[in-house]
């Protein structure tokens, strides 16, 4: 078995979080050593970043600033967590990873690819997703069911053109690169979404029998 490196990507409320624990369990009924984690985070450390990019601040935070938090959170979720399960041969399933980073702090905050490009050299050498699934549906669906939730965070106070850009960012993205990416449609009702996964799991097992 070769280490499997699968990220969950799309927009606020699309889903993510409860798919990759359905996904999680039908991978491991297949007997797939799992590792669930999520960005920001996923280390103690990387956890205390992730509160400092999520809490609502009466101090605007600069977006480089915002750009280099989530860049080292990332250093330390990667060597901690996601290179030592690679290593182990074990499937990595990301709630979130460096395409959220393009999503929200170049098509979001408007910061430039190339700078983006940099530092995602510098922090992951040539490590890369092996598979992204980006649950798509439109702004104000995800954000209904964010909004429904309760409290919002600093990312989800933000507007509608802020959305509109995460959006196209991650659809652009699926577009340029097929290969990598897998579209998910998240309107639709939860069992549903849940049987475009159960579809996509051959795929999966056999990218990790290598
Ligand atoms: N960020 C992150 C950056 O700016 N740059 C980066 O590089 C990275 C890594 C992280 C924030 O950080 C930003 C992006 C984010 O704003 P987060 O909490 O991890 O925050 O991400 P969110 O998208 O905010 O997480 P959410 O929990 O809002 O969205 P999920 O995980 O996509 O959705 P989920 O599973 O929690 O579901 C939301 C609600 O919808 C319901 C669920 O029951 C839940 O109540 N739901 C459905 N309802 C109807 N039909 C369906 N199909 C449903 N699926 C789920």
């Amino acid at each position: 078995m070769t280490g499997l490196f699968i990220t969950l990507e799309g927009p606020e409320g699309a889903g993510k979080s409860t798919n990759r624990e359905y996904l999680a369990e039908r991978l491991r009924a297949q007997g797939v050593d799992v590792v669930l984690t999520r960005e920001p985070g996923g280390t103690p450390l990387a956890e205390k970043i992730r509160e400092l990019l999520l809490a609502p601040s009466d101090e605007p935070m600069n977006a480089d600033t915002e750009l280099l938090l989530v860049f080292a959170a990332r250093a330390q979720h990667l060597a901690e967590v996601i290179r030592p399960a690679l290593a182990r041969g074990s499937v990595v399933l990301c709630d979130r990873f460096t395409d959220a980073t393009y999503a929200y702090q170049g098509g979001g905050r408007g910061l430039s690819h190339d700078r983006i490009a940099a530092l995602e050299a510098f922090v992951q050498g040539d490590l890369r997703p092996d598979l992204t699934l980006v649950f798509d549906l439109p702004v104000e669906v995800g954000l209904a069911r964010a909004t429904a939730r309760g409290r919002l965070d600093r990312f989800e106070q933000e507007g509608r053109t802020f959305f509109d850009a995460v959006r196209s960012t991650y659809l652009n993205r699926a577009a340029a690169t097929p290969a990598r990416y897998r579209l998910v449609d998240a309107a639709l009702s939860l069992s549903e979404v849940q049987q475009s996964l159960d579809a996509l799991l051959p795929e999966l097992l056999e990218l990790h029998r290598g």
